[in-house]
């Protein structure tokens, strides 16, 4: 019988985690992480005309429109198609992206497994993004305000989406506050029991 494909929306607010967990568990698991923040990155930096729209926003701590998102996260899903599942890192940011992501993996016969939201207090956000700061170079880790902002876009566009998860009895929340390792090994249990 064919394996069973997972995909797990790793969730929570900017500079929870996300990002450095998810790479562990690409390898750890063999899923393939879909970063829509690295992809809007990619094309910044090679200043595409998707960068150039996608940098208006992020620049100030704002999401990328939402058709933009969907359609460059459709084509980098239908790059592996023989994958054992997907890790969405920073994705879905809206419930508009939730359900475009339901209906391209019910076109595939797949769907959700597991959203697992990482909780992370403000103060702590603002903490390390300066820090990154110091060495990313990216323009939306620069400044506090911007990074604020951040937090605020995710409280009244994002939050929503783990409701949403909620309600199909999906979503479970976990400490983000800790070592790396630690919580690699909270993450690496919750996809083990899927
Ligand atoms: P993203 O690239 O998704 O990233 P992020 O919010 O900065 O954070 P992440 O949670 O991945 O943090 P990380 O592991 O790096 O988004 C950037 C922007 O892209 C968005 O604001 C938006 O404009 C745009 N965008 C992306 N996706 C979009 C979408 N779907 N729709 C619309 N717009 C979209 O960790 C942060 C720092 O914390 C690192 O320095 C790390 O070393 C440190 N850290 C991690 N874990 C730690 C721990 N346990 N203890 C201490 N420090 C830790």
């Amino acid at each position: 019988m064919e394996e069973k494909r997972i995909n797990i929306i790793l969730f929570g607010p900017p500079g929870s985690g996300k990002g450095t967990q998810a790479k562990q568990l690409e390898e750890k698991f063999g899923l393939v992480q879909v970063s829509t923040g690295d992809l809007f990155r990619y094309e910044m930096g090679n200043n595409t005309p998707l960068g150039q729209k996608a940098k208006e926003y992020m620049n100030k701590g704002q999401l990328v429109p939402d058709e933009v998102t969907v359609g460059m996260l459709k084509n980098k899903i239908d790059k592996f198609p023989e994958s054992k599942g997907f890790i969405f890192d920073g994705f879905p940011r809206t419930i508009p992206q939730a359900e475009a992501l339901d209906a391209l993996l019910a076109e595939r016969g797949e769907s959700v497994n597991s959203l697992i939201a990482l909780k992370v207090d403000d103060d702590e956000i603002v903490k390390r993004l300066l820090e990154r700061g110091k060495t990313s170079g990216r323009a939306d880790d620069a400044n506090e305000e911007v990074i604020r902002n951040r937090i605020a876009v995710y409280k009244a566009e994002t939050s929503p989406v783990y409701n949403y998860y909620a309600e199909k009895d999906l979503s479970v929340e976990i400490e983000g506050v800790g070592s790396i390792e630690d919580i690699q090994g909270r993450l690496a249990s919750l996809i083990e029991s899927i």
